[in-house]
């Protein structure tokens, strides 16, 4: 399936920090592999001088999704630390590249990019219809993100190539990718974009 990329597209990179990473405090398999990748994409986007959002995991140190605090998670992503750094290879672009920070108050979660975010403010403006969603972890944030743009109303490509999920539970990641695409979205390669 081949896409042309348009003045309305953006580009949702979803939580490349470091710990999502292999050495990271809640590792995704493989989650680096995925960098060159996604740097491809954003060089393709920022290039054209279309927008590239990054979301971050950026919780404060007693956050509610950590173990010790009745959540599920082993603390991660702990603002202005090493962990919550974005992987050092990612690209981030000097101009047209927005960070959106989520998960930052104590007491709420957020999986989904939109949630407590400016994320769907500053797609607004930039009068974005169609995003592009890739990063980690497909069977969390990158789901929940994907979704949230489906019901917003964005024309949403999963980019199958720059994804990797944890997967807690063996098949978490394909029953994910399942959902998305029952949901509305189009699931897309490097290969597919054309110029
Ligand atoms: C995520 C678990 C906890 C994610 C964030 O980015 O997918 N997963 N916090
Ligand atoms: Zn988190």
């Amino acid at each position: 399936m081949k896409v042309k990329l348009t003045e309305r597209d953006a580009l949702i990179v979803v939580d490349m920090q470091n710990d999502f990473m292999p050495w990271g405090a809640l590792p995704v398999p493989d989650a680096d592999k995925i960098v060159p990748k996604l740097n491809a994409y954003i060089d393709t986007f920022s290039s054209m001088g279309l927008p590239v959002y990054f979301t971050r995991d950026w919780h404060p140190v007693d956050h509610i999704s950590f173990k010790d605090n009745g959540g599920i998670w082993p603390p991660h992503c702990v603002q202005d630390t090493e962990g919550a750094k974005f992987h050092k290879d990612l690209i981030i672009p000097k101009d047209n590249k927005f960070i959106i920070s989520k998960g930052t108050s104590k007491d709420f979660d957020a999986y989904s990019g939109f949630q407590g975010t400016l994320l769907e403010s500053l797609l607004r403006e930039r009068n974005v219809k169609r995003v592009f969603v890739g990063g980690v972890a497909t069977d969390y944030c990158v789901k929940n993100t994907v979704i949230g743009a489906i019901n917003l109303g964005y024309q949403t490509f999963l980019l199958i190539d720059a994804i990797k999920g944890v997967d807690v539970n063996a098949g978490d990641t394909d029953r994910a990718i399942g959902q998305m695409m029952k949901a509305g979205t189009v699931v897309l390669s490097f290969e597919d974009l054309t110029a």
